[in-house]
């Protein structure tokens, strides 16, 4: 008990001598692993234990930081490389257990670390609801070794939960949790690419973080009809840009992809509701089926395309779109839709004897059902060739080789081009 008793007070010693600006989170992360220990191990440690929990606590009460005491922080949070020696219940974890278990024991060890006190309402049932997708983002870049797509969703998860006024420290608590559950599970081997990630997060400023699109003055104008809830005034608006002589292919990219991705940003910012978001897609859609009479006029060009979306992917519009554009293009199109099972796409490649499979992926989970779905058809119809396309083949332009694709374009406005040559 006194080695105890005097171990709890060299910690405190050490931690307040050396004052915040110099302590490590080398330092940080092996005291928490050893309390942990303790008190599994050695329950009538209890009230020392407790003590210096609440000292800690105080410590890492840093609800007031400000965007660069956060980022200090962070650099601290890097050093954490040799806490596995008393990892108490993390030795709870299975090698394989999948991301849902993985995200239980995430929320119960951020529980167990910071208590629930530590942790708003908001940010305990917004980190419940997505510690599992923050998961499987980290195993979709291990398994596509891209460091591109963790940086940007690293620095998403920051600005999105940041821009609903979780406090900083709140968010940092987080990583700390999240990096400590990734360290001893199967994910561990993503422990560099995670910190890498942190790292690019601390050099980008706040500013960056929070900008929104600049888009152009027929976009804006549409979303301000579709904000106030005016959709006669939106769907007039846009029939009288066609009637007037604006290209299909432009209205589409300049107003209707920019607007979206407008009231993407818009959402992640917190400056408009998801009902908001539902209208304004909902509204979209509809008036792109009513230009519908005048995509279906162009002449046969013989060439056959299935368009999808695969897995859990609910982001349809994109898929929509390429498969509009090609139609235009005059290919006989046959669009899928969202989360399409790999079986209906096979089939329908079979049954339309199609040129060319187009996937969209927008959510980085969903690359490995597209890298399911492109082994298969290379092994049951190797005619067929796969184009790819959506947000991580944006931010990575390597990543369609690597899933074993024939091509990845960032628009609907080169899809048909890049589909000839892939067919020549
Ligand atoms: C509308 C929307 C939704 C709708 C989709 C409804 C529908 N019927 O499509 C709903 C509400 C379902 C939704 C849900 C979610 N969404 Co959402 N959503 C959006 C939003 C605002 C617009 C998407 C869109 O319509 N884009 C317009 C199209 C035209 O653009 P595009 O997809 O990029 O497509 C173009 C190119 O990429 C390319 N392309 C695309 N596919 C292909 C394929 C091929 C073969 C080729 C060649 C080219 C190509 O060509 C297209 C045309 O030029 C985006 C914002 C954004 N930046 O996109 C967020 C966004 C994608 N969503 C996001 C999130 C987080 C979610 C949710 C996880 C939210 C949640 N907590 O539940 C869920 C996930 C659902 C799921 N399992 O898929 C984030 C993703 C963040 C990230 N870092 O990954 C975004 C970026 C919002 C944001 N800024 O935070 N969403």
């Amino acid at each position: 008990m006194l080695n105890q008793t005097s171990k709890i007070r060299d910690t405190f010693l050490s931690i307040y001598t050396n004052g915040l600006d110099r302590i490590h989170f080398l330092d940080i992360g092996a005291h928490v692993d050893w309390m942990i220990h303790k008190l599994e191990h050695h329950p009538q440690s209890y009230p020392f234990i407790t003590t210096w929990h609440q000292s800690l606590y105080q410590f890492l009460d840093l609800g007031e930081l400000s965007f660069s005491d956060f980022t200090q922080q962070i650099s601290g949070l890097l050093n954490i490389d040799t806490v596995d020696s008393n990892k108490g219940f993390l030795d709870a974890l299975e090698p394989h257990s999948k991301s849902d278990q993985l995200a239980e024991s995430l929320v119960q060890t951020h529980l167990s670390l910071f208590q629930s006190e530590k942790v708003s309402d908001e940010f305990w049932s917004l980190i419940r609801e997505e510690s599992n997708r923050h998961l499987q983002f980290l195993e979709q870049a291990i398994q596509t070794k891209s460091q591109v797509i963790l940086n940007e969703y690293i620095s998403w998860v920051f600005n999105f939960y940041t821009s609903k006024a979780v406090p900083f420290g709140e968010v940092f608590r987080y990583f700390i949790s999240y990096r400590l559950v990734v360290q001893h599970s199967y994910l561990k081997e993503g422990i560099g690419i995670l910190d890498e990630a942190l790292h690019q997060l601390i050099q980008k400023n706040s500013d960056q973080v929070q900008q929104t699109e600049d888009i152009t003055s027929h976009a804006k104008t549409y979303l301000d009809y579709l904000l106030n809830g005016l959709r006669k005034e939106a769907t007039s608006f846009i029939m009288n840009l066609a009637d007037n002589g604006m290209p299909l292919k432009d209205i589409y990219i300049q107003i209707f992809q920019a607007s979206q991705y407008e009231i993407g940003l818009l959402w992640e910012n917190n400056k408009v509701t998801i009902a908001q978001e539902h209208y304004c897609t909902a509204t979209t859609q509809m008036i792109m089926s009513m230009l519908y009479p005048r995509i279906f006029s162009t002449m046969d060009n013989g060439l056959k395309v299935v368009t999808a979306c695969v897995g859990n992917e609910l982001h349809e519009m994109g898929i929509r779109m390429v498969s509009d554009f090609l139609e235009m293009d005059g290919w006989d199109t046959y669009y899928l839709g969202a989360n399409t099972p790999k079986e209906a796409i096979l089939e329908a490649l079979v049954e339309y004897k199609a040129d060319l499979l187009a996937i969209s992926v927008t959510l980085t989970p969903q690359i490995k059902d597209a890298s399911e779905i492109i082994q298969l058809i290379k092994k049951e119809r190797p005619e067929v060739k796969i184009m790819v396309g959506g947000y991580p083949f944006i931010l990575d332009p390597e990543l369609y080789q690597r899933i074993g694709a024939d091509a990845a374009v960032n628009s609907a406005t080169e899809v048909h081009e890049k589909a000839l040559s892939l067919l020549s």
